[in-house]
């Protein structure tokens, strides 16, 4: 996405810096490159004084409608007025390129209808994205070339090295933690396991990034002499479970996950005893303590498959989650008990932003996972795992995706799925406590090897032949 700033009202300067921090305050959004600032003549309008311009690239899991309003709350904070069209302002700031989405909606144009006669806009923009190809069919440099020589000047007087130039990677500059955390984990011989919803800069310093049992079945064959299991506590258990030899870390002891919380040991001995024949089936987010009550284990992708291998006529408990447990059952054609647990990130996704969301990408198909609302998935093109949805979107021939899962999915598959465009059905879709694993606890975790996650042999060997049956009938 690139944002055009202006400015030719009082601190000119300023008002662009603070426009790029409140842009970075943004939730799910980053300034990730700044082209330099510019002196720039008025182009119509009354007569004003001249501006300050500057082009900035940002990363945006908001929506362009959203990023719109956002703007506007920071054109309002910063003074803005609008009584004279094209007049003189404290800041403007307008979206000019929103990667995979147009539009002539007078609320919102884009690409910027204006942007191509330009100067003050192109030649900050050839800094960032010179070979951008703008509506004309001509790149940035060759729109320059055919514009019309306007009083348009890079500002260099600024103090030396205050002018930023592009940036790779966002701002915050991750790479000097993440060479320690290499080097130490190469030094110990540990292996880093991330799981798909983690920071992309705690993503990028992982051996292996996948959902929960991949990364665990990756722990059971590895001959590290650590796992560092970057995720949440249920899933450093279930590494435990299949590779209790191995010492397993779990650089933030307090990521939890909220939905494993919601089943809890008595009360599912109470409702199993209420169903003395019934077989139970937990999904894999669960305690190592809930695994040891339960026949067979499931994750998202082989859900169904578990639920069908049930013999017929026999009684199925399903837990903790009542929005897989119902679309595995629906997909299987069998009836299940299903616990009334659920995931609070993915439970807020609601068929008003698959609406919302096929309004804005018409192009895109939607993808949502199973922890869902049922409603949400029954009208989605794909409900799939998160390692499903790099397959399906790796193997697809849309361009376009809407992702409803925890955004940091959007990052992987960004990473894994190149060429493709992916947006998040919804910006709120965050899971807390996968993101309470920063770069700085993963150092420190290495460096003094805890903490390390335990679980009681007693009810590791329970729990163990849950998850080996669920990898037997996935055989
Ligand atoms: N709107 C539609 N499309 C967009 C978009 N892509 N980005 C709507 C932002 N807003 C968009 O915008 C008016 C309405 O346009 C908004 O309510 C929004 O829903 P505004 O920012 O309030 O008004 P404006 O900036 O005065 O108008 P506009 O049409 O955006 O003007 P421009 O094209 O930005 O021109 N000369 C120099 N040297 N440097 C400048 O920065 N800027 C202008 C304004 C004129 N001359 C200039 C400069
Ligand atoms: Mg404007």
């Amino acid at each position: 996405m690139f944002l055009g700033l202006g400015s030719n009202l009082g601190d000119r300067e300023a008002a662009l810096s603070r426009a790029r921090v409140l842009l970075t305050a943004l939730p799910g959004t980053t300034v990730t490159a700044e082209s330099g600032i510019y002196v720039t003549a008025p182009v119509g309008g009354p007569e004003q004084d001249d501006y300050l311009n500057q082009v900035v690239e940002v990363r945006t899991l908001l929506s362009p409608y959203e990023l719109l309003t956002s703007v506007q709350g920071i054109e309002a904070e910063l003074g803005r007025v609008r009584d004279i069209r094209w007049g003189p302002r404290t800041i403007d700031v307008d979206i000019l390129w929103y990667h995979g989405f147009s539009s002539a909606d007078a609320r919102l144009e884009v690409p910027h209808p204006r942007m191509e006669e330009r100067r003050f806009v192109l030649e900050p923009l050839a800094e960032l994205a010179p070979d951008l190809v703008l509506p004309s069919g001509l790149t940035v440099t060759e729109a320059l070339a055919g514009l019309p020589d306007q009083a348009v000047r890079r500002n260099d007087d600024r103090t030396a090295g205050t002018v930023s130039r592009r940036s790779e990677r966002s701002p915050m500059d991750h790479s000097i933690v993440q060479k320690q955390i290499r080097r130490l984990a190469e030094e110990t011989g540990a292996i880093i396991l991330a799981h798909n919803y983690q920071r992309p800069e705690v993503q990028d310093i992982a051996d292996i990034v996948g959902d929960s049992l991949g990364l665990s079945r990756q722990a059971a064959t590895s001959k590290a002499r650590m796992i560092v299991f970057c995720g949440v506590h249920f899933m450093a258990e279930t590494a435990v479970i299949l590779a209790p030899d191995i010492p397993v870390i779990a650089p933030e002891p307090q990521a939890g996950c909220a939905m494993a919380d919601m089943v809890d040991v008595e009360g599912l001995a109470h409702l199993k005893a209420e169903h003395p024949d019934a077989v139970v089936i937990s999904y894999v987010n669960t305690t190592a303590a809930v695994k040891a009550l339960t026949d067979i284990c499931c994750t998202s992708a082989n859900a169904v498959e578990i639920v069908r291998s049930v013999p017929a006529g026999q009684e199925i408990i399903f837990t903790p989650d009542r929005n897989l447990g119902r679309w595995a059952a629906k997909k299987a054609g069998r009836k299940v008990i299903v616990w009334p647990g659920f995931c609070p990130t993915h439970d807020l996704v609601q068929v008003e932003d698959v609406e919302r969301a096929r309004a804005i990408h018409p192009a895109a198909k939607v993808v949502v996972h199973p922890e869902c609302d049922p409603a949400v998935s029954d009208i989605a093109d794909a409900v799939e795992s998160t390692s499903g949805m790099i397959r399906f979107c790796r193997e697809d021939d849309a361009e376009e995706y809407v992702i409803g899962t925890e955004t940091g999915m959007i990052y992987r598959l960004c990473q894994d799925v190149p060429g493709k465009l992916f947006y998040p059905l919804t910006e709120m879709a965050v899971c807390p406590t996968m993101k309470l694993t920063t770069l700085q606890k993963v150092l420190e975790s290495v460096r003094n090897a805890g903490p390390v996650v335990t679980v009681d042999e007693e009810i590791r060997t329970k729990a163990l032949k849950a998850v080996q049956r669920m990898i037997e009938v996935g055989a």
